[in-house]
């Protein structure tokens, strides 16, 4: 990997029940892209714990992660996949980038609000400054693209400021140490497509989420056939046939989701999900969605599973990646410590 090349990052969180709108707003995302890019895709088990993990859980849900972007089709050869603990560099430049962001700045992410609650004098430090890491993770490579789903855009929108402002404070020492007038490019988020905000089956104002108490609000990647097509049938709907544009999904939120599903399922557009289903009752369409996820998705928890029976194999995967993570982050590390003033040896 070069210095300047085009480089993607993208982290999930290993805390279980990896679900159908992570598969659709990011993993899914993640395979398309090592086509044309490099990429490095992290299992972000530091991020995991800034709500508490049960020890054996937590190093369960690293290995089933690991082994779902195999099964997905990353290749961690050409690629690098890796957990982010076992690469100090993300942690250090976290800690620079807890000098540089400001308390007001991570005090108006909703994220933070929404999983702090009424309870905030009771959360994490790492809850809060969680976006700081996110930044380290990102920056600690010099990544220029992060495919995230849209819920991250505003952790992403700081990412991109902690960038800026470190780029600001230190200008005088960037340049003095030939890195011209920034040090970090400002990473792009990569968020498009018709399923960016996977909504609840149950409740199409709500996002599809792992922490959500009902399984059926959500489809999991292990889910076996029977039950994403129970859990489909179940979806909330309304009562009126499919519109034959989008803009007749408007106010119909439940609708608006299972289309855009179905639509990121196959790589089509909304508008061309419509042309094909417009008029289309929901019993008919639902039977049509099913098939089409059971067909992508059951394969995917299989060969999940079949990995999964070999943790030797993803135990050696995540060391391989992290070894060659450290080999990119550790120069640029050591070039931020340089900027900042730190005596090396
Ligand atoms: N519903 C969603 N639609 C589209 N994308 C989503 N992502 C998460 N939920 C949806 C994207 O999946 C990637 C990894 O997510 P994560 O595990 O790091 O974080 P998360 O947002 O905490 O996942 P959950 O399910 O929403 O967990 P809880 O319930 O704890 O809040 C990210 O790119 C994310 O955008």
């Amino acid at each position: 990997m070069s210095d300047h090349e085009e480089r993607v990052f993208s982290g999930v969180q290993p805390t279980g029940n990896l679900h159908l709108g992570n598969y659709l707003g990011a993993i899914k995302k993640f395979v398309a892209l090592q086509e044309r890019h490099t990429c490095l895709y992290c299992v972000v088990d530091m991020h995991a714990i800034t709500e508490w993990q049960e020890p054996e859980a937590l190093r369960r849900s690293i290995r089933e992660l690991t082994a779902a972007y195999l099964a997905v089709g990353i290749d961690p050869k050409a690629h690098i996949i890796f957990n982010q603990s076992q690469v100090s560099c993300h942690a250090e430049l976290a800690w620079i980038f807890n000098c540089v962001a400001r308390m007001g700045w991570l005090s108006r992410m909703t994220q933070f609000k929404e999983k702090a609650g009424k309870h905030r004098e009771n959360a994490s430090v790492g809850l809060f400054a969680y976006p700081n890491l996110m930044a380290a993770d990102i920056l600690v490579y010099k990544a220029t693209h992060v495919p995230v789903g849209d819920d991250q855009k505003q952790h992403l929108e700081l990412a991109r400021d902690i960038a800026q402002k470190f780029n600001t404070d230190f200008a005088a020492s960037i340049a003095a140490r030939g890195h011209g007038d920034a040090f970090f490019t400002l990473p792009e988020p990569l968020i498009t497509g018709p399923a960016t905000r996977v909504m609840s089956l149950r409740d199409g104002s709500r996002k599809m989420s792992k922490s959500e108490e009902s399984d059926m609000t959500r489809i999991n990647l292990a889910d076996d056939a029977d039950t994403i097509a129970q859990k489909i049938r179940k979806a909330r709907t309304d009562p009126e046939p499919l519109p034959s544009e989008p803009a007749g999904l408007e106010d119909r939120p439940e609708a608006r989701n299972l289309v855009g599903i179905y639509a990121a399922l196959c790589d089509r557009t909304v508008e061309e999900t419509l042309a094909e289903h417009g008029g289309a009752q929901f019993s008919a369409f639902k039977q049509a969605l099913t098939d089409l996820m059971v067909e992508t998705l059951t394969p995917i928890g299989e060969e999940t599973a079949r990995l999964l029976t070999d943790t030797g194999h993803i135990d050696a995967v995540l060391a391989d990646g992290a070894a060659r993570a450290r080999t990119v982050a550790e120069p640029i590390l050591r070039q931020v410590k340089d900027i900042v003033g730190f005596v090396q040896g």
